[in-house]
């Protein structure tokens, strides 16, 4: 560890780094850590960094033996999940932060955070972490720098992101970089603030150690800081996996997916195609399951990258049946956050369906009565490439070309299974209209319903208004854009159970939307979209009662021209920056409902 007045990596002075090391000798003027220590990224860095976190309880060795180098960190029971009513956007303008955020004046923002910051390092290492979000070598990668005092979150954003030596060369050759700064403070719910600056490129974020919170180049900058970027240099930045399917033909198709988070984009992601469809030599290959970073290449497709380089993916629910390519992946080299363990020291969640859970995720013994065994928004991060299903394709510098764009929330009633939008603008407005029951990745009620634009509802870096412009705006004439759907695989029967199998299953919707794309497979037009019919899809060996086929497959008008109205109110709640186009999208549809 370097002593506090070397701020520098070796050999910079005077270099492109300048900027790097006065913001670090800043930071670390207003922190006064005991340390600072300089991230390479290296085998020897990490081990280190665990050792000294097993030493101090932060982390806790899971059985070695089932799981080699894998660990369990129990985060303090205040601090489980993100936290939407800490988190702002902060222009100068609060019109430019839009309703979908919390704003706070830029000045003002700076001046309450920095007075947590002040002194808060005392006795602490301060870490430079030097990362890239996409492919080293990629011209859609973007890079960051997070300073903070946490190695639980070094050790993180080490498997999530490309840190270290080669992130640090790549900012030094650009000289430029998104600043985070983060803080565990005190880890005290009313000292605890998440805060963008998008304008100067600037993450500050005290009081949390959770994920969302704290792994900086995840939702702070790959999503709202990078949404701006995105929007200043015409892409798009977006909380969607990336999956490619490939047909018996060997032809693959990559399709992006925005649902909102715990609502299943790990499990499509990762999807196993059901037996039939392995036998006829279906594959399905994974790039991302959380961000995709997407523009126009040459030929006027959208080629997308996954700016991470991990999973930090919900355990509970995750099993053997339900995610074996998930599970397969998490078995070795793993942080577990906030999971049970058995009495012979292997994680256990609820849904994982083997093992007995003895110690809840608070460190207690196992009591049905009191708490789960794991917190619901429990979380496994691992590499990537530990998948079995995962895509040397997630490494190509150009990205991969999308065929097709899928929305989804969880809508218990009136959404069919799919549907296709018309055009771009139809399915734009599809997007802005996305509804879902909320869930416990966020704090706050759970499983009720609200507009989650985009899935981007937590994540969009200023005004929702301006962001639907943004989408609209590549329909420029020049660009061959992917087809857009919508999806649901949450519809559930008058009894209260789900109607669709979804899983490996999901599939076959997929295989449609190809059709769709290669304009093979059918469709029947309706307002709402073109839905097909149970014919259209392939449902062998699956058993669907009279009910499901009639509500997955179904359009039923009065409903819809209610969720019409109310999406037109949604649509006005952003006053006038509200692009035409949408609005008379919306308006032309009510219109063909009442028709
Ligand atoms: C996530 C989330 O962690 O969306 O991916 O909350
Ligand atoms: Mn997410």
């Amino acid at each position: 560890m370097n002593a506090v007045p070397d701020v520098s990596p070796a050999g910079t002075a005077g270099s492109s780094l300048a900027a790097l090391n006065a913001w670090v000798a800043e930071v670390a003027a207003l922190t006064r850590p005991d340390a600072i220590h300089w991230c390479d990224g290296s085998d020897a860095e990490n081990a280190a960094l665990v050792a000294g976190m097993e030493a101090d309880g932060t982390l806790i060795r899971l059985n070695h033996e089932t799981h080699p180098g894998s660990w369990l960190h129990r985060s303090d029971p205040n601090d489980v999940a993100r936290v939407e009513h800490l988190t702002f956007v902060c222009t100068p303008e609060r019109d430019d932060a839009g309703p979908n955020n919390h704003w706070m004046s830029p000045a003002d923002a700076h001046a309450k955070i920095d007075a947590l910051f002040d002194g808060c390092m005392q006795g602490r290492t301060m870490y430079v972490i030097p990362y890239c979000m996409g492919p080293i070598d990629s011209p859609l990668s973007r890079c960051g720098v997070e300073i903070t005092d946490s190695p639980y979150v070094v050790a993180n954003m080490r498997i999530m992101t490309r840190m270290g030596a080669p992130a640090l060369a790549r900012i030094e050759r650009e000289g430029r970089f998104v600043k985070g700064l983060h803080s565990t403070g005190e880890l005290d719910p009313e000292r605890r603030f998440i805060m963008h600056f998008p304008e100067e490129l600037t993450i500050k974020s005290y009081g949390s150690g959770y994920g969302g919170n704290a792994l900086l180049g995840k939702k702070c900058h790959a999503l709202r800081i990078a949404s701006h970027q995105a929007r200043n240099e015409g892409w798009l930045a977006e909380h969607m996996l990336i999956l490619g399917v490939t047909n018996p033909r060997g032809e693959t198709h990559y399709i992006a997916a925005a649902f909102p988070s715990a609502c299943g984009k790990t499990n499509l992601a990762m999807l196993i195609p059901p037996e039939g469809y392995r036998k006829d030599g279906w594959k399905i290959s994974t790039i991302g399951d959380d961000i995709c970073w997407m523009r126009p290449g040459k030929d006027g497709r959208l080629y997308a990258i996954n700016p991470e380089a991990g999973f930090f993916g919900v355990a509970p629910g995750t099993s053997r049946k339900s995610n074996p390519s998930a599970l397969a992946s998490i078995q070795s080299n793993t942080i577990f956050t906030n999971v049970g363990v058995t009495a012979d020291n292997q994680p256990w969640w609820e849904g994982l369906g083997e093992g007995e859970p003895a110690i809840d995720w608070r460190g207690e013994p196992y009591d049905a009565g009191k708490r789960p065994a794991a917190h619901p928004n429990a979380r496994f991060t691992v590499s990537a490439r530990q998948c079995p299903s995962w895509s040397p394709e997630a490494e190509n510098p150009e990205g991969v070309p999308i065929s097709a764009i899928v929305f989804g929330g969880r809508r218990p009633s009136l959404v069919p299974l799919v549907f296709e939008a018309r055009d771009w603008t139809h399915g734009v407005l599809v997007g802005a209209a996305m509804g879902s029951e909320t869930t416990a990745a966020a704090t706050g009620a759970v499983g009720v319903m609200r507009r989650d634009p985009m899935a981007m509802k937590p994540f969009c870096g200023y005004n929702f208004a301006d962001y639907f412009a943004h989408w609209l705006s590549f329909d420029d004439g020049s660009n061959r854009l992917p087809k857009i759907f919508h999806v649901n695989w949450f519809r559930k029967g008058d009894g209260g159970d789900f109607l669709w199998p979804g899983f490996g299953d999901n599939l076959r919707v997929l295989e449609w939307m190809i059709g769709r794309v290669k304009g093979e497979a059918g469709a029947v037009e309706t307002p709402i979209g073109n839905l097909p019919t149970a014919g259209d899809l392939n449902l062998d060996g699956l058993e669907l009662t009279g009910e499901a086929r009639e509500k997955l497959f179904g359009f039923e008008r009065e409903g819809w021209k209610a969720e019409f109205d109310s999406i037109g109110e949604y649509l006005d709640s952003y006053g006038p920056r509200m692009p035409r186009a949408l609005k008379d999208e919306q308006q032309r549809i009510a219109r063909a409902l009442a028709g």
